[in-house]
């Protein structure tokens, strides 16, 4: 597969009919109170390397164009299921903040502080990289990252980022944790976790 190729996209007939959630660490206080305010308080912060800094709302995400693919998630420990998903392409956010051309990586949080991940300027602006709101034609359920998750369909299941929050464009990776692009490759895995 060349960095620019598209994701297996399945049919519908091939969704996954009992998903499987993977376990994540007990959300907090934090979190719940968004949730009990049905996720109408969550905003995704954008802000480093552009020309407009931003931050949206669950409505002003959900105004904006929509892409829906079906596709393959894969955890590296082996499993995966396939599921239909829905969001904004992370391309369209880009423009809207007016990424600067030195942009190389967008580095991407969760409301769960060790959870956070990078992209590269070729799976950024990848039509099937979506700030993800739906599943299966439905709300995002909170166990599969509700209200939003970053969903990166050439990579490992670790790279889609639930409980997204935050995303910070630049074009130096050093910063950001141990410098190795990702909570994930701090913790030994590959940064780039192509399928
Ligand atoms: N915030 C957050 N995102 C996360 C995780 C997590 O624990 N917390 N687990 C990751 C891992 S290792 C995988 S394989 C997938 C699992 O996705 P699923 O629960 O939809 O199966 O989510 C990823 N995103
Ligand atoms: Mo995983």
């Amino acid at each position: 597969m060349t960095r620019h190729s598209l994701a297996r996209e399945f049919s519908r007939s091939q969704i996954s009919k009992d998903p499987f959630a993977n376990e994540v660490a007990p959300l907090r206080e934090e979190f719940k109170r968004f949730q009990q305010g049905a996720f109408a308080d969550w905003r995704l912060i954008v802000d480093g390397m552009v020309a407009r800094p931003a931050s949206f709302s669950q409505v002003e995400l959900k105004s904006f164009p929509r892409r829906s693919h079906i596709t393959m998630i894969q955890c590296e420990e082996g499993w995966s299921y396939v599921a239909e998903w829905t969001g904004v392409p992370l391309s369209h956010v880009l423009e809207l903040v007016g990424a600067l051309p030195q942009v190389r990586y967008v580095v991407y949080r969760s409301i769960q502080p060790d959870w956070w991940e990078s992209i590269d300027m070729a799976d950024a602006p990848h039509p099937q990289t979506l700030l993800t709101y739906e599943m299966n034609g439905g709300e995002l359920p909170v166990g599969f990252g509700g209200p939003l998750r970053m969903r990166v369909s050439r990579q490992l299941g670790y790279k889609s980022v639930k409980y997204l929050n935050r995303l910070t464009l630049t074009d130096n990776l050093k910063p950001f944790g141990k410098g190795l692009g990702g909570a994930n490759s701090d913790g030994g895995y590959a940064w780039y976790a192509g399928l």
